[in-house]
């Protein structure tokens, strides 16, 4: 079974957002245009206290239950199966979707049968990256799906690229699905 799995598609990630990504708001119509094409679909969500260890390295974004932590209005949100939360904790932990602290994603997957996961996402650089390693090393056949991800630096995202090729991550594009 095939997984599509949206990784931190907030508010706050988006342009006018609290951690701007940019062009982020521009993979909102790729991932609602690719969201038939998979068994299931799920999301994480980035959830964090205000107090938490997180925001000594960022600045706030995505406090629980606020607008920024919402998805964008124009996301098919009744196409998501399931939503993970992660960095809920007061630690600056979380950035993998696997980290998730209401439901583990990896026995839902299994239980589901999937075996190939497809990400999608924001930021690429970041939780994107780091939901891919921990995804690769769990035995998933992975890829990303370049245009439906934006990374914050474009430094990072070429180092990401890199580095995750080396590791077996395969990335296409939305039109290659
Ligand atoms: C993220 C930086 C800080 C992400 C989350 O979702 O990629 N990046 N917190």
């Amino acid at each position: 079974m095939k997984a599509l799995l949206i990784v931190d598609l907030q508010n706050d990630f988006c342009p006018n957002g609290a951690l701007p990504v940019p062009e982020g708001d521009k993979i909102v119509a790729v991932i609602n245009k690719i969201m038939d094409k998979f068994d299931i679909v799920v999301a994480s969500k980035d959830w964090h206290k205000t107090d938490t260890k997180h925001f000594n390295r960022w600045p706030p974004h995505c406090i629980e239950k606020t607008k920024g932590a919402d998805f964008p209005n124009e996301l098919r949100q009744e196409k998501i199966d399931e939503v993970f939360y992660k960095g809920t904790t007061n630690e600056d932990k979380g950035y993998s979707a696997f980290e998730a602290e209401n439901l583990d994603l990896e026995d839902y997957l299994r239980g589901k049968k999937v075996d190939e996961i497809f990400l999608a996402g924001l930021a690429l650089d970041y939780c994107v990256k780091e939901t891919a390693k921990d995804a690769i090393q769990r035995g998933f056949k992975t890829y990303i799906v370049k245009d439906a991800t934006k990374a914050l630096s474009r430094t990072t995202e070429e180092e990401t690229i890199k580095e995750l090729t080396k590791r077996g991550v395969i990335f296409i594009d939305s039109n290659q699905l």
